[in-house]
């Protein structure tokens, strides 16, 4: 799947629509959910243009991975979830119900999540 440039992602990237950014690094961007599915609820997205988790798995540096990855650690400990727990959560593809077509992980906490549902 080609990536789209107006996706509303990209355009939080270019600055054209607001967000509540959180944590910004070279290589990601943090931001509330608009949404909320619990208190805590934030968006943590590559800058790179990946539509999702395959593509940025298969294409993205290792830089841009292992900025995602901690910048998505960093955010649960400055949200001060990291104790209490939380669930990391990415939507892959139409099955998943994937919305937006630029890889996200949610970050979802504030409170007993419960099993996980399929
Ligand atoms: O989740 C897509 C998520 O993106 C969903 O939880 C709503 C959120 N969303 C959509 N538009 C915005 C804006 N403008 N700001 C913040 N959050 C937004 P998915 O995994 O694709 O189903």
């Amino acid at each position: 799947m080609a990536y789209d440039q107006n996706n509303i992602f990209a355009k939080i990237l270019r600055g054209e629509i607001p967000c509540k950014k959180v944590h910004e690094t070279a290589h990601s961007l943090a931001f509330l959910d608009i949404n909320p599915q619990a208190p805590t609820h934030i968006l943590v997205i590559p800058k790179g243009p990946y539509v999702s988790y395959d593509d940025f798995a298969a294409k993205a540096s290792a830089e841009e991975i292992v900025d995602f990855v901690q910048a998505t650690g960093q955010v649960a400990r400055d949200a001060g979830v990291a104790e209490s727990g939380y669930r990391l959560l990415f939507n892959h593809g139409p099955d998943s119900h994937q919305e937006v077509p630029h890889l996200h992980v949610h970050i979802l906490a504030g409170r007993p999540l419960g099993p996980m549902l399929v």
